[in-house]
């Protein structure tokens, strides 16, 4: 299944070129920006975004993960539907065609006939990207296509990606929030147990490019499945939690109770608010952060998927909080708190069926994650 891994790799490289071709444009970027409403709002907005790049971006993916491995189309699920409408209030389905041509023609009724931004899509859709260097040649992962699902979050962190702040990012420093938190998220999973087992994340506006000016992004990427663990990240080291305390992520409309409690494990300025679900468990794989709290029900399988098979073979996880809060006090974490993929809940409608409803704990240290489930317990 290596070839899998090279393909999401590719795809979301050409995702990435989507997303910076939007946010040049200006004019394009104006022009996609659209409203959700119904039961796929994502209920934590007042204003959810939906862009043509985000829709692009997944039927792209789609498209290309169909073509190579046919046993996979009934299983790529996505944030995003594939209706957009038009200004002149027409709907129509984005899908991707067999020729760029194609494609553009398709593209340009859904910009209201505005052939240069369609040409401009189409071509970084159908075009090869350019190659990324993993050494994945010596990977024999087993697993079989048609045993596995995929979850795409084609622009995590749209909010941010809208506003489009520009930050340059240090070495070993978080960054709460700016363009960087925006991220294509492609996260695979087995059928069977719903376990993530490989995760590509795509980070679009990584660095400027200090002759042209141009963005370049960075990619990350991991394979957990039984004994194979690898990671393009290496495990950071541990810190002295003892003199430091553990430094955890937060969204910034957190519960004050949740703040309050985890003052206890905390190191003072340990308490960190940065935007993107995504980019907070990426915090989590990098090092930059212990841990991700969040007690709402406000994210979904595809924000977390892909990030979860990165933390799982770093050693670490994705926790139901709800769940982990639930358990006694053994000392051994329960496997199954583990966040899983492949089960909707059957009593909710639209995007609810896949949301974390029990919030979430990402780990990448068990015993750091007990300090903090206990922090919490009956404090909530
Ligand atoms: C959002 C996005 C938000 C996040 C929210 C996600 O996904 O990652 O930033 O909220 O939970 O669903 P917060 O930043 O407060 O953690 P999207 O941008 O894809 O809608
Ligand atoms: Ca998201
Ligand atoms: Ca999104």
């Amino acid at each position: 299944m290596a070839d899998l891994l090279r393909l999401l790799l590719r795809v979301g490289e050409k995702a990435a070129n989507v997303a910076r071709l939007c946010r040049q444009e200006a004019p394009l970027f104006q022009l996609l920006v659209q409203e959700k409403t119904g039961e796929d709002k994502n209920k934590k907005f007042v204003q959810d975004f939906k862009t043509l790049a985000d829709v692009v971006i997944q039927e792209m993916i789609r498209h290309d993960v169909r073509v190579q491995f046919p046993e996979m189309a009934g299983f790529i699920h996505g944030e995003e539907s594939n209706m957009f409408e038009n200004g002149l209030g027409e709907s129509v389905t984005v899908t991707v065609c067999a020729t760029e041509e194609e494609t553009a023609k398709l593209l340009a009724t859904v910009l209201d006939g505005d052939q240069t931004a369609a040409s401009l899509l189409a071509r970084a859709i159908h075009q090869d990207p350019a190659t990324i260097e993993v050494s994945t040649d010596s990977l024999t992962i087993p697993l079989k296509p048609s045993e596995l699902g995929i979850w795409i979050d084609p622009i995590d962190a749209t909010s941010q990606y809208i506003k489009g702040r520009e930050e340059v990012l240090e070495e070993g420093r978080l960054f709460p929030s700016g363009l960087h938190c925006a991220l294509v998220l492609i996260g695979v999973y087995l059928r069977s147990t719903g376990e993530p087992v490989m995760g590509v994340i795509n980070q679009p506006f990584n660095n400027k490019d200090s002759a042209d000016r141009g963005w370049r992004g960075k990619h990350y990427w991991g394979v957990s499945c039984g004994s194979i663990n690898i990671c393009s990240e290496s495990r950071p080291r541990n810190r002295s939690e003892g003199q430091r305390g553990l430094s955890v992520v937060l969204s910034s409309s957190e519960k004050q109770a949740v703040k309050e409690a985890l003052t206890s494990v905390c190191g003072p300025d340990k308490l960190i608010y940065a935007s993107g679900a995504g980019h907070k468990i990426l915090c989590v794989i990098q090092g930059l952060a212990d841990a991700y709290v969040l007690s709402e029900e406000s994210t979904f399988k595809w924000d977390s998927c892909a990030p979860h098979a990165l933390l799982r073979a770093l050693g670490g996880g994705v926790v139901d909080l709800a769940m982990s809060l639930q358990q006694s006090d053994s000392g051994a974490q329960d496997p199954s708190t583990e966040l899983t993929y492949h089960l909707p809940r059957t009593d909710r409608k639209g995007a609810e069926r896949w949301a974390n409803h029990g919030g979430l704990v990402a780990y990448r240290d068990s015993s750091q994650l007990r300090s903090i489930i206990g922090a919490l317990k009956g404090k909530l």
